[in-house]
């Protein structure tokens, strides 16, 4: 028994799990109900943004049912042989999430600000840099994990230059509208996407807290960094025609 305890394999996150599900999917249903309020032509940020919840809703639903995870060896430098031993539930199936919901976060974000499309696919390409390095961190034994958490970090500090800086300005340049819009859903964005590498350092890399505090960090994170970002970003646009943005 004190074997598995030491897996710290959650038996009681799955309430909290399912019930991030269940925001996540109303919120989908959510977005697509007020997406029918529109032409067509005026759609495109409430399906990007449905999108997104509804592929966190499956993550949240297999971490809810105890799937999407494998036991990782997060002691393997300790000199101690019984804290050497020891094994932690890592949930890869967060980075599956991730590798679709973030290009989709950010599509959300440079749209608004009307960036072309060759800096758009660039930042892209950058966050799935960030997402891969962080999986394959936390599937390391050794320390060499830190090592790709680095890659990673690097990777986030160029998105949230891009955000802060080249995007924020191209939004304004757009109407005051969309400069508001984009301030208030980038800002929300570059504050929470920080937050990750923290809950990472803590979890995946350190194993410094359990995975069932695990659950609750990086599920606070998810409803603000998709729910709540994605009404805020779809209230911002109820004036804002898409043809304007070039879309
Ligand atoms: C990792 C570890 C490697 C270093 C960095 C990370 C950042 C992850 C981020 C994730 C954002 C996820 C979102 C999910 C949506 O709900 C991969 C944790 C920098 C920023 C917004």
């Amino acid at each position: 028994p004190a074997l598995e305890a030491d897996e710290h394999i959650t038996t009681h996150g799955s309430d909290w799990y399912f019930a991030v599900t269940a925001v996540m999917t109303v919120a989908t249903f959510a977005f697509i109900g007020l997406s029918l309020r529109q032409p067509r032509q005026k759609r495109v940020f409430h399906y990007i943004t449905a999108a997104i919840t509804m592929v966190a809703s499956i993550a949240y639903f297999t971490m809810g049912s105890n799937l999407g995870w494998t036991a990782i060896n997060v002691e393997f430098e300790r000199s101690d042989p019984v804290v050497r031993g020891q094994d932690r539930e890592i949930f890869y199936v967060r980075y599956i999430d991730w590798f679709i919901t973030t290009p989709l976060l950010l599509m959300d974000l440079l749209l608004t600000a009307a960036m072309p499309w060759p800096t758009i696919l660039y930042i892209i390409l950058v966050d799935e840099v960030m997402i891969v390095t962080g999986l394959v961190g936390a599937l390391v034994y050794s320390r060499y994990k830190w090592g790709y958490f680095v890659f990673g970090c690097a990777a986030l500090f160029y998105i949230v230059f891009v955000l802060a800086w080249e995007a924020r300005r191209h939004a304004n340049v757009m109407g005051k509208d969309v400069g508001r819009t984009f301030l208030l859903c980038g800002s929300l964005t570059a504050f929470l996407w920080t937050l990750y590498p923290i809950a990472w350092g803590v979890c995946e890399g350190g194993n410094v807290i359990s995975p069932d505090s695990e659950a609750i960090f990086y599920g606070i994170l998810d409803l603000l960094a998709k729910p709540v970002f994605g009404a805020l970003l779809i209230w911002g646009h109820r004036g804002i025609d898409p043809s304007r943005l070039g879309l």
